[in-house]
């Protein structure tokens, strides 16, 4: 009898479009953010940040009575550096000191600290304090940090590489039997996150609970906790980390930063509350870097076009520090890994390199290797597929992995778990009604644009368990998740989970997962997250994996629960428990008479008396833990493809039209998994199309303000079509497979190829590097033939 789902529940249970219970506070300003927070004795800390990008720091001169106001990393003598270890080969560990010490190694690396009531006086003591730097040799981009020799981004170093990771499996019995060979080099320029809120943290010492409490706009209260005990040497019962209403996150805020570090040592070695808010321009010199990747990729093909083998050479810019806890093998890993994509090959060669630059570090960004891979794999496929004259599309399809191969083991040992890839790409391209758009593009446009088609499919690796982050090398990351349920006294329901939801909707769609076993209405429950003080423990929030891990250890719990609450409803009805079942929130008798879940809990909590002894006594509380049957990740997998307009006078491109089809297995709340889809899309237009972080040679930062680094807005996010499919996961609770990132991981593709095929006809060089500035779309028209 606690089998469910009964279509009673549907309304506000698994699969239902529910709209999200956390927009009415939103949408009336009532969320509750660090920088909302007050609380008397507060000081604001701002930073003194490193005008060179590579430096060693010779002096510090600081008048005399400032000097109480300031902090240098030797005065943090008690705060380890921030250390992110891997077992992997060859990795080359990287101390990441809380402020700079001896050295600078990027511009905007904090070298001090000063703190007073207002921000705009600690900024105030930063301009009076003298740090003397004496130049060092920089290195700005991968090539010139890979070609050092003497003096390196880390003194104890013997090269500025992080790591070098390599494969091979059967490249040359593969490769041997290719007709054509096709060859492109791509590169994705470094962009920065945006958040509406960037880094925020406040931290103050609780006398009452004798424990630091660190307020942080963070993925991962737990692992910070762990960190920032490690760091500060406390135990971590002395370390609570809370994290409030966050203004999206996106990667950015699922790795220590080192200003959380710095604000929880002032607030553990002060005894008093601290706050640091990162502003704009903080955010684009010094905060979050991702996406910087450059592929050489050989593609040894039959004349169908069918590969054969690969063989990739990708080069990562890591920046000057590995991030804590994923590490600089982060990226490689990933990259190495999932270059193959959806596609069904044997042969596989590739080295994959992160070189440290002095540059920030590198911070995984919403799809993190993926997008990189998908643009380089996919750009791919469209070359081979002008080198042997057939459509992209039809080359595609002669590639993907058939939906009959499922589950199928790759090339690189994914576990791609279900799905009809074919069937996706199939119906991307009915909704674009592709040949007719094919018709239209010879007829040519009217107002002279050049129409170009595109397409993309991807896999996304989602809800990566404990044996991935194992295979990582990177230690302190536990890969599964708790969740503890309670059925309060008058028949609410408590969850609380030790993930973060900051904007992915989970205080609905956790309701809606509760309510589909327990049928609690949804308006009843509510979603205690985000703090350690009050959740299980926890991995967090990352890598798509919080409704698979979290929602599947919600489910767990509900499912244990379920039966204490027919016993306790049994007895209250005086019928068998065998004769019992739960519906709509209730407890139904064979005779039909019913009891509420509040009766129950009525009956349990306050009167006890009514009950006899027999009942289960567990209570109407559970914590469960969860892991997937099979840990090595969810595959989610979707095609998207847009038809562009392309300006070849002024550069400018216009998307026309844009489908994703998508299946992420059973969809929870179909309208949040389209919600982040929309949301994803949109920052993979900003990847295509406009945001970068350049450097000059010297390695500053070019882009300072959101002048120079340009976003999407409204207008140039297009109205995006979408259908799905929903093939469950045999390993996951319901079927469902985690999607917070895919709408992040194909867009660069889609425009690149759209944009390259409405090129094709004028004879333009192909555009193989992002963003496609207006500049760089004309450069490829002056530049001619491409190959
Ligand atoms: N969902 C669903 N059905 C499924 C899968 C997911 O209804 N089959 C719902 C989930 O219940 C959840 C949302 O979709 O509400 C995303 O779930 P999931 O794929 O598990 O991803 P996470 O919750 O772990 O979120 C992390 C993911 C990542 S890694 C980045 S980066 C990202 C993303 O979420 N950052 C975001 N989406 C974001 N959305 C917002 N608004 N802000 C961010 O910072
Ligand atoms: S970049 Mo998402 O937090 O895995």
């Amino acid at each position: 009898s606690t089998e469910h789902p009964t279509s009673a529940h549907k309304a506000q249970g698994v699969g239902a479009r529910v709209r999200r219970k956390e927009d009415a506070r939103h949408l009336h300003g009532k969320g509750n953010f660090v920088a909302d927070m007050s609380m008397p004795g507060l000081s604001e800390v701002a930073f003194l940040r490193s005008p060179l990008a590579h430096a060693r720091i010779v002096g510090a001169s600081i008048p005399d009575d400032i000097r109480v106001a300031v902090v240098l990393r030797g005065d943090m003598a008690d705060s380890l550096d921030i250390v992110a270890e891997s077992t992997l080969p060859t990795y080359q560990l990287s101390a990441q000191p809380p402020l700079a010490s001896g050295k600078v190694r990027f511009v905007g690396e904090p070298m001090a600290m000063a703190f007073a009531p207002t921000r705009a006086l600690a900024e105030d003591i930063v301009e009076q304090i003298q740090i003397d730097l004496d130049d060092l040799p920089v290195y700005a981009n991968a090539t010139t940090a890979e070609a050092a020799t003497g003096t390196f981004v880390h003194d104890d170093w013997t090269s500025n590489l992080f790591m070098t990771l390599h494969a091979d499996r059967d490249f040359d019995t593969w490769a041997a039997k290719a007709d054509r060979v096709v060859k492109r080099t791509v590169d994705l320029s470094r962009q920065c996150m945006v958040p509406m809120e960037g880094k925020a943290v406040l931290a103050y010492w609780d006398f009452q609970a004798d424990q630091l409490v660190v307020v942080s706009a963070t993925q991962v209260p737990h692992m910070i906790r762990t960190i920032l005990a490690e760091c500060l040497k406390l135990p971590q019962d002395q370390v609570r980390v809370i994290s409030p209403d966050v203004g999206g996150a996106f990667g950015y805020k699922c790795v220590l930063q080192q200003e959380e570090l710095c604000i929880a040592w002032l607030a553990k070695t002060h005894k008093r509350p601290f706050r640091f808010i990162e502003d704009r321009r903080e955010h684009l010199i010094a905060g979050a870097n991702s996406r910087e990747h450059s592929y050489d990729m050989t593609a040894y093909v039959d004349k169908r076009g069918k590969l054969l083998a690969l063989d990739a050479v990708i080069t990562i810019d890591g920046g000057a520090y590995s991030v804590w806890p994923f590490t600089a093998g982060l990226e490689p890993g990933q990259a190495i890994g999932n270059l193959p994509g959806p596609y069904d090959f044997r042969g596989y060669r590739c080295v994959t390199k992160c070189v440290a630059t002095n540059k920030p570090g590198f911070v995984p960004y919403r799809g993190v290797a993926r997008t990189g891979v998908c643009f380089a794999i996919e750009l791919t496929m469209d070359a081979i597929a002008r080198e042997v004259g057939r459509e992209p599309w039809e080359v595609r399809k002669e590639n993907l992995v058939p939906a009959d191969a499922m589950p199928y083991v790759n090339v690189t040992n994914k576990h791609l778990d279900s799905g009809d890839y074919g069937a996706s790409l199939a119906k991307a391209m009915e909704m674009l009604q592709f040949d007719q758009l094919r018709e239209r593009q010879k007829a040519g446009e009217a107002d002279g644009r050049l129409l170009g088609i595109g397409i993309a499919t991807y896999t996304e690796q989602s809800a990566h368990g404990t044996s991935v982050f194992a295979a990582w090398g990177t230690p302190l990351i536990p890969g599964f998740d708790s969740a503890t349920v309670r059925i309060t006294p008058d028949g609410g329901l408590e969850m609380r989970v030790g993930v973060h939801s900051h904007g992915q909707g989970m205080e609905t769609t956790f309701a809606q997962i509760a309510h589909e076993i327990l049928g609690v209405d949804i308006a009843r429950t509510k979603l205690i997250h985000g703090d350690t003080g009050q959740t299980p423990f926890s991995t967090g929030t990352y890598a798509s994996r919080s409704m698979v891990m979290s929602g599947g250890a919600v489910s767990v719990a509900c499912k244990k629960l379920a039966p204490r609450v027919l016993a306790i409803g049994a007895h209250l009805l005086g019928a068998d428990l065998s004769a019992v079942s739960l519906a709509d929130g209730r407890v139904v008798g064979p005779d039909g008479k019913s009891v509420s879940i509040g009766d129950v809990a009525n009956a349990w909590y306050l009167r006890p008396h009514l009950l006899p002894a027999d009942v289960d006594t567990g209570g109407l509380e559970v914590t469960a833990g969860y892991k997937p049957k099979v840990d090595t990740g969810a595959f989610t997998y979707a095609t998207h493809a847009a038809v562009v307009a392309v300006d070849t006078d002024t550069g400018d491109v216009e998307i026309l039209d844009y489908v994703v089809v998508e299946d992420c297995g059973t969809m929870i709340n179909p309208m949040v998994v389209e919600g982040q889809t929309y949301g994803g899309i949109a920052q993979g237009i900003g990847t295509a199309l406009y945001e970068e972080t350049p450097y000059d040679e010297n390695g500053q930062p070019l882009a300072s303000t959101l002048a120079d680094y340009v976003l999407p807005g409204a207008v140039e996010v297009p109205t995006i079509r979408m259908h799905h499919f929903e093939t469950k996961s045999p390993h996951t609770e319901f079927g469902a497979k985690g999607m917070g990132e895919g709408g992040a991981i194909a867009p660069p593709a889609v425009i690149f190829n759209a944009v390259n095929d409405a090129l094709r006809v004028i004879g333009a060089a192909e555009v193989t590097r992002t963003p496609l500035s207006p500049r760089r779309l004309l450069q490829a028209i002056e530049d001619g033939p491409g190959p």
